[in-house]
């Protein structure tokens, strides 16, 4: 009843206004008439998969042929960036269209740093904004941006969760605990990727006659990393190693569950009212046996390329063309972009990093709609800013190089580097020598960006232990 009476109120502004959506970027603006239902939204996020891991990058290594179906069908970014080389603050800009730091986000693991991982009370997420405007919001899967009594799903905007919380409650794809809404139960009789798919599937057929916004946040594949014998076996027969197959097995079944998914919406005959975003929110795993991921320098953890570059395919059917596009665009644009494309209001007082790519989607949008500068930090503990930090500017990115995986000594000596990533994409020539006043020049907009989300991270009103 309370789903159906948001709807009506959304339909009566709806009506009243005459027209839901417009495309807030340069271009011509384009209006859904008044006959129109809102589109709904389906977020898919994997989590520790690579631009490589799609069988279109990889030239057939892995199988997702419903992921590159998609891609064929999508705009898609081949310079998409996540927001953090790491699970939590990825998902924490993600969610909020700002930085991680802002949103006090900054490290991963909620168990050991539960104050460092917690997305603040007084952040606005994506789902708030989709709920207080008539959506129906649900969550399948994993959360990771805060755990405690205030800083679950259902207190950050989503109307239903399925999933977990920490990581602890997934020690195997075989046997793990789900929250359903606020109870847990214990599976041990299926496989929790297949699992996910399925109750994604359901909350899409619940919710079918009301614009519905649906994040499904895979864990595949994530470790610990498990699939069916059968489904290893053919990538151990191609001679590959036992973890990579395992890793692909995992992103076949990923790939087979999304499948389904969009499958049931041509089912439904929603197939064009709905938008679907699909991203990972980091590179691959290191701890994972190595595998092949174009030429990108380094893995989860570093501000490499191969840290943070993520496949970013954005599809809706007859409204967008499918096609590439070059442009560089970042996790904290997400928010705004859907906010944008469903005609949803943003409240003024929200203080985004982020921008609409609607135009760019739309296919009349360009470079100058964007940020100039876009900006990378990650430690383990409290963030110093002289670790694993990287800006890009145009085709430059400056990187205070990576120390350690685990809990830093004080801060880094180490002096930045500067590579042009048209001229050498795999971030293996340090230019700094031969550009200094450039190198001064993106260090202290580094340093400035650095000081303004480090005063954001610890503004008053801090959160609650
Ligand atoms: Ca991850």
């Amino acid at each position: 009843m309370l789903i159906n009476f948001r709807w009506t109120v959304a339909s009566m502004l709806f009506f009243a206004t005459g027209s839901l959506l417009t495309f807030g970027i340069a271009g011509t603006p384009q209006q859904l008439s008044a006959a129109d239902p809102p589109p709904n939204v389906i977020l898919i996020l994997a989590d520790d998969m690579a631009l490589g891991d799609l069988a279109s990058f990889n030239g057939g290594r892995s199988r997702t042929p419903n992921l590159d179906q998609l891609k064929s069908e999508s705009v898609w970014f081949s310079q998409a960036y996540s927001a953090a080389p790491v699970c939590a603050p990825a998902r924490a800009a993600l969610l909020t269209g700002r930085y991680p730091h802002r949103t006090g986000v900054v490290t991963l693991n909620q168990l050991t740093y539960p104050s460092l991982t917690r997305l603040r009370p007084d952040e606005t997420t994506i789902a708030d904004l989709f709920q207080n405007q008539g959506y129906t919001t649900g969550l399948v899967g994993k959360w990771h941006c805060g755990n405690g009594d205030g800083f679950e799903p259902l207190d950050r905007g989503f109307d239903e969760f399925e999933g977990f919380v920490n990581s602890t409650d997934v020690p195997s794809y075989f046997d793990y605990r789900l929250q359903i809404q606020r109870q847990t139960e214990a599976f041990s009789d299926r496989y929790l990727t297949s699992d996910l798919s399925a109750r994604a599937v359901e909350f899409v057929r619940r919710h079918q006659h009301e614009p519905f916004f649906l994040h499904l946040a895979h864990y595949a594949p994530h470790r610990p990393i498990a699939a069916p014998e059968e489904r290893i076996t053919p990538y151990l027969q191609r001679g590959l190693h036992r973890e990579t197959a395992t890793v692909y097995a995992m992103i076949e079944i990923l790939d087979e569950g999304i499948g389904e998914l969009l499958s049931e919406l041509d089912r439904l005959e929603i197939r064009d009212q709905t938008i679907v975003l699909f991203a990972s929110d980091n590179g691959l795993d290191p701890l994972v046996q190595r595998r092949f991921n174009r030429e990108l320098r380094g893995t989860k953890y570093t501000v490499y390329e191969g840290g943070m570059r993520v496949p970013f395919l954005v599809r809706w059917p007859g409204t967008f063309t499918p096609g590439e596009r070059e442009h560089l665009v970042h996790f904290t644009d997400v928010l705004p972009t859907l906010m944008d494309l469903c005609g949803l209001k943003l409240p003024p007082t929200l203080e985004l990093d982020g921008v609409s790519l609607a135009g760019l989607l739309a296919g009349n949008g360009d470079d100058t709609e964007l940020p100039g500068q876009r900006y990378w930090q990650w430690n383990r503990t409290e963030p110093l800013y002289s670790h694993n930090a990287a800006m890009r500017q145009g085709k430059w990115k400056l990187v205070r190089p990576y120390v350690t995986r685990g809990v830093p000594k004080g801060q880094s000596k180490r002096p930045p580097a500067l590579y042009d990533l048209a001229a050498d994409p795999s971030e293996s020539r340090d230019v700094a020598a031969q550009h200094p006043e450039r190198v001064s020049r993106m260090n202290d907009s580094l340093e400035a960006w650095s000081q303004s989300v480090e005063q954001d991270r610890t503004r008053a009103k801090a959160v609650s232990q």
